[in-house]
């Protein structure tokens, strides 16, 4: 899981006891004087270094499994600056309150611990060979799914290790650990025939040791008793670095003679969602497989394993039919209306492409229509011709035949508003995180491509499932030259008012930022599930109630640092408003945050903590 810490100026990541001492030394060793770093013991966790009467305190924080963070016998919190926010106020039981941070000096980054740089390495090649995956659609893909891809490793990564010999009996390890030589710290990881329960069998002194890995209620492994751990790879990486209570620490792995191929460093692990699996198992639009594959719920379609996370001309033979103008017998142009509007109909369709056929959502122009709109279409038809992002709805092309008809990428869960009031009760609010995480990730790309959409909102926002969001309608965008840094526009029109911040209604400025402004009302209007902002005013009245100050109070359900980037969305100056760069990174980080609870956790620290 992303560290929730990385951010800290006094965060020093992987460091020793000793080095921590150091640092506090050169700080001055003041009373109140703190650091932040990684605890090696306790995954997740942290250790606070504290100085008081000249002498130093370290006081491990545990995360615990229900996500958040404390001090043992102190109260948790979610999340280890607001841990030492707290403690800034109140010493609770330290030997003072933390009054001064001592912040790495100029140029110091935090340590890496040995698990960041594993799990990222993982997470990274999981992704990769799974879905093959490269450049921008795999770093796009590990931000958006960093935390799905992590549980999936965290319960099967072991199975790819060459130390893993799978279900082979106490008698079967020692002949394996007996042949060839027998150095000290030789081992090999088994499954016992208990569920859920393994073991591990080491060399030293010429000698077989087996010892028994159990499982927590929580799932947490450990061997026993000793350290707990997620996941057994972790736990077989602590291992190698301190013997924790075995006769000696892991050294050298004996490999498993039927693992077709050695893996020397991590690779992905083998999982039943191989790529081509993967992609052909069919889907609902709640993000599960039916059947998938033997897993039950736990089987949760990722974006990735959807045919419209890369573009259909992904594939260099589609590609070099790629056109603008879509040919008429390609396009079967189905009766089924997905919604209308003042422009004509969306239609279902499907388009024949070279190698395969691809379910389209085509956007029909009524007859009639005057030249205007039909070069408003192409407009819009040619602006998106030039983006190319998961969570943005894509172009294929134009058709001009019985109409001028804009066939998109098909996004058949429909608006993100609609589905969240329709299922209030069903969808948990980290799920709806998770997609405006997603709509961030998209506006971002906008952003960098200087492109203004003047439409964001959760009418825009289409669902492919559950779980995987993409932007739609640019009917009114923009794309911005290199230089500029906003779109004037020349007379105002039929605006969403509401969702426009101050600049555009006053001085019809449009831009990123006013896009940012866009993206929080679209927040609010997920986070309260579908209800219409600013409810009983007026387009035109908004604008006097922004002015005097006042914002949409935050959605019941809403929590309360996503309802603060909301505010922040709202700044009324747009030079003070923060840019998509700094909302992704801000709702990624709240999001990683929460991803590491399950629904269940969640349900039980309201229980605990309210
Ligand atoms: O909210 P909806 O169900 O989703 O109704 C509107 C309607 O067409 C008019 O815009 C739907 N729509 C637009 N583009 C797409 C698309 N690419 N995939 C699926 N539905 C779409 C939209």
């Amino acid at each position: 899981m992303p560290n929730p810490a990385a951010h800290l100026p006094f965060y020093y990541g992987s460091i020793s006891r000793s080095d921590a001492e150091e640092h506090l030394k050169l700080g001055g060793m003041m009373d109140g004087l703190f650091l932040l770093r990684q605890c090696l013991r306790n995954l997740g966790g942290y250790v606070l270094s504290v100085t008081h009467n000249l002498r130093f305190h370290h006081y491990p924080i545990e995360r615990l499994m229900n996500g958040t963070f404390a001090i043992a016998g102190g109260k948790a919190h979610c999340g280890p600056e607001e841990l030492c926010e707290f403690y800034s106020k109140d010493a609770d039981g330290l030997c003072c309150p933390l009054k001064r941070p001592c912040n790495r000096p100029g140029g110091l980054e935090p340590q890496p611990g040995i698990f960041d740089s594993i799990r990222e390495n993982m997470v990274r090649e999981y992704i990769r060979q799974t879905w093959q995956l490269e450049g921008d659609t795999l770093k796009q893909a590990i931000i958006s799914q960093a935390p799905q891809v992590e549980k999936l490793l965290a319960t099967t990564a072991h199975e790819k290790m060459p130390w893993y010999h799978g279900s082979i009996t106490r008698a079967q390890a020692e002949s394996r650990l007996y042949s060839g030589s027998q150095p000290d710290g030789k081992f090999l990881l088994r499954e016992k025939k208990e569920k859920g329960s393994y073991a591990l069998s080491l060399v030293y002194g010429k000698t077989v040791y087996h010892y028994r890995i159990g499982q927590d209620k929580a799932g947490k492994y450990s061997v026993e008793d000793g350290t707990k751990f997620d996941t057994l790879w972790q736990l077989v990486e602590y291992l190698k670095l301190k013997p924790d209570g075995l006769i000696y620490y892991l050294r050298e792995s004996t490999p498993n003679p039927d693992m077709p191929t050695e893996t020397a460093t991590p690779a992905p692990p083998a999982h039943p969602s191989a790529f081509a699996q993967r992609r052909l198992v069919s889907q609902n639009s709640d993000g599960y497989t039916p059947d998938p594959i033997g897993r039950g719920k736990k089987g949760r379609i990722l974006p990735m394993d959807t045919s419209c996370y890369e573009s259909p001309y992904s594939d260099p033979e589609e590609l070099k039919e790629k056109k603008l103008f879509l040919k008429r017998n390609n396009l079967i142009v189905e009766d089924m209306e997905l919604g209308a509007g003042n422009f004509g109909s969306v239609r279902k369709g499907v388009y024949k492409m070279k190698k395969k056929h691809i379910d389209v959502a085509i956007k029909i122009l009524k007859s009639g229509n005057e030249k205007a709109e039909r070069d408003d279409m192409m407009k819009e038809a040619q602006l998106m011709h030039q983006l190319d992002n998961p969570h943005i709805v894509r172009m294929i092309g134009v058709c001009e035949a019985e109409a001028l008809m804009l066939v998109m990428e098909m996004a058949s869960g429909g608006s993100l508003n609609k589905f969240l009031s329709s299922k209030k009760d069903e969808v948990p609010v980290n799920n709806v995180v998770e997609l405006m995480h997603q709509v961030a990730i998209g506006m971002k790309y906008l952003e960098e491509k200087n492109f203004v959409h003047r439409d964001l909102a959760a009418r825009n926002v289409l669902l492919v499932n559950q779980h995987y969001a993409k932007i739609s309608d640019f009917g009114l965008s923009k794309a911005l030259a290199a230089d500029d840094s906003y779109y004037l526009a020349k007379t105002t029109g039929k605006w969403p008012l509401k969702w426009y911040a101050p600049e555009c209604i006053l001085f019809r400025k449009f831009s990123s930022k006013s896009d940012v402004w866009s993206y929080g009302v679209t927040m609010w209007e997920a986070f309260s599930y579908g209800q219409k902002p600013y409810k009983k005013m007026k387009g035109p009245e908004v604008i006097t109630f922004l002015e005097e100050g006042k914002r949409m109070d935050c959605p019941p359900k809403c929590p309360p640092e996503m309802y603060k980037l909301m505010q922040q969305c709202w700044t009324f100056k747009w030079e003070d408003r923060p840019d998509f760069s700094t909302v992704e990174t801000l709702i990624r980080t709240y999001y990683y945050s929460i991803a590491a609870r399950t629904e269940e956790r969640q349900e039980e620290k309201v229980k605990n903590y309210s």
